[in-house]
């Protein structure tokens, strides 16, 4: 409370100081523009001659086109919150000293991601096709902004944005992490904080592994025990959980908010424990087995022979569909080592009649590619060069999350506590070199979907350790996925990642302080 009066007496003095100057002149700022807290780099950033635009009490923001509001209320709230003035938000451009959010239908052919902003001493334009590109250019105005304003120096030059024009769009279409709430339940404050840290790096999706050996996660109505009892435990014997069916839309609408698309997994045939222990229909000696507490993989399989196993996986893919506005469903289909080779097949096949029946997309981890596939279908690379030549074959777009290189739950080194280890040891610096497009030769930019950063849970138990295994290498693979090739190198990231420390504990995030970052 003293803190905010004294910022309002400071900040009284400045204004005073401003209007002083009767000609209704604006600050002369003088601060070079720099990309140094910037991630992802922009494909194109620039300095601009002049002044900076600074910050004032007479800074209004504007907005024009629909959906444009909305950006502006929020940096309204966020600017007043930083500095304790009464900036108003107002439709239609301003001539000066405001910051003006516009679409402008003349930039659609970049795509609705992409945006311009522009700041000079009179006042900053952020243009965009479409509102997303809007919200992303935000969150390239909020990391040019201070994290908070110092009372006890000079407020023109804190809350000053040097002249600058940024041209910016993602590589990829699909910039996103994914969170096995199977292994471990994760309840929905966890979930949003997760989508919070998606939201600050321009990720525009989240995939849910919503159903393991170990746990049924999303009420299924037609079938309830999935998670009256397939959702009833978890790694290490915990109580496990689940999401109602309106606790999920309610996930699905905190992202979209975000501009982020939740993507759901159910994974089959294999990884089915808790389907089969909630259903014994489901298994092929009709015998439901125990609830599964370990950590094994490739035991479960769903009898790929029985009707009502089709009937099911139907039931549970049109209420997944009513839940979910995005395009893709997840159908998982890796690891299946105990369904035999041509039932595999046969299964994905008939499952991707059903996606399609829904008129969605298929994803499903690289072994979907065994199997037909429709034209659209997305298998997610893990590790199988023969799947990527598969899907390669196929003319499939595919979604890069190669283990040895974006699995958050691999151990940073062997002395990290948390994490796996079996796809390697992943530094920060081994997550962030690499590029999607050197992986296997087979797959370049035109046939990479994007970039996903899984986190499976089988070690990682609560939000503490959910953000000590996503930071620091998230902001890396939210940078792989957006910025250009050639404008990467590691140099100069793990200097900018390291002014993002003030960022990390301003969030309190419990980010691993990896010696190779120059904190
Ligand atoms: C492999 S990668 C899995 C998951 C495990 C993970 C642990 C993939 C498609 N399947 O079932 O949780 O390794 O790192």
């Amino acid at each position: 409370m003293l803190k905010s009066i004294s910022k309002i007496l400071t900040l009284g003095t400045f204004i005073l100081m401003i209007t002083a100057c009767e000609d209704n002149s604006l600050p002369e700022v003088e601060k070079a523009f720099s990309t140094e807290k910037l991630i992802p780099l922009p494909a194109d950033a620039k300095a601009l001659e002049g002044f900076a635009y600074v910050i004032n009490p007479g800074t209004t923001i504007h907005y024009s086109g629909e959906g444009a509001s909305k950006m502006a209320t929020q940096l309204q709230a966020h600017l007043n919150s930083l500095t304790g003035y009464d900036i108003g938000v107002a439709e239609g451009a301003a001539e000066r000293n405001s910051i003006h959010f516009l679409i402008d239908e003349t930039m659609s052919s970049k795509g609705g991601e992409a945006y311009q902003l522009l700041v000079k001493q009179e006042g900053i334009e952020v243009k965009s096709a479409g509102t997303a590109g809007l919200y992303f250019a935000l969150a390239t105005l909020n990391q040019l902004l201070p994290l908070d304003v110092d009372d006890k120096r000079d407020y023109a030059q804190q809350l000053a944005i040097p002249a600058c024009e940024i041209n910016d769009s993602p590589r990829f279409a699909y910039r996103g992490a994914m969170l096995d709430v199977a292994r471990h339940f994760f309840d929905m404050d966890e979930v949003k904080a997760f989508i919070d840290f998606l939201a600050l790096y321009k990720m525009n999706y989240l995939h849910l592994h919503l159903a393991d050996d170990q746990g049924w996660r999303i009420e299924i109505k037609s079938w309830p025990k999935l998670t009256t009892v397939g959702g009833q435990t978890e790694v290490g014997g915990g109580k496990g959980g689940f999401y109602t069916q309106e606790q999920y839309s309610e996930l699905v609408s905190y992202a979209a908010e975000r501009y982020i698309t939740i993507v759901p997994e159910i994974d089959m045939p294999g990884h089915t424990n808790a389907a089969l222990a909630s259903y014994a229909e489901l298994n092929c000696d009709g015998k439901a087995p125990e609830l599964y507490t370990g950590t094994e993989v490739g035991f479960s399989t769903f009898c790929t022979d029985k009707e009502i196993v089709y009937t099911f996986v139907e039931d549970v893919i049109k209420e997944l569909v009513a839940l979910t506005p995005g395009d893709y469903i997840h159908v998982g289909g890796d690891e299946s080592h105990v369904t035999a080779e041509p039932d595999y097949i046969k299964f994905v096949d008939r499952v991707q009649k059903i996606v399609d029946k829904y008129e969605k997309t298929l994803m499903g981890w690289d072994e979907v590619t065994l199997a037909e596939l429709s034209a659209n279908a997305i298998p997610q690379y893990w590790a199988s060069a023969e799947n990527a030549r598969n899907a390669a074959n196929k003319n499939l777009k595919v979604l890069m999350s190669p283990a040895k290189k974006t699995y958050l739950d691999m151990k940073y080194t062997d002395d990290t506590k948390l994490g796996l280890k079996w796809a390697g040891l992943i530094e920060v610096d081994t997550g962030y070199n690499w590029d999607p497009a050197e992986m296997e030769d087979v797959l370049t930019d035109e046939n990479i979907l994007g970039i996903e950063a899984p986190l499976w849970s089988e070690t990682v138990t609560n939000l503490e350790e959910v953000e000590f295994m996503t930071f620091p290498r998230l902001p890396g693979y939210a940078e792989i996925g957006w910025t250009p090739r050639a404008k990467r190198n590691w140099e100069d990231y793990k200097q900018r990642l390291a002014n993002q420390k003030p960022l990390f504990e301003k969030l309190g995030i419990n980010y691993y302080a990896s010696p190779v970052v120059p904190w």
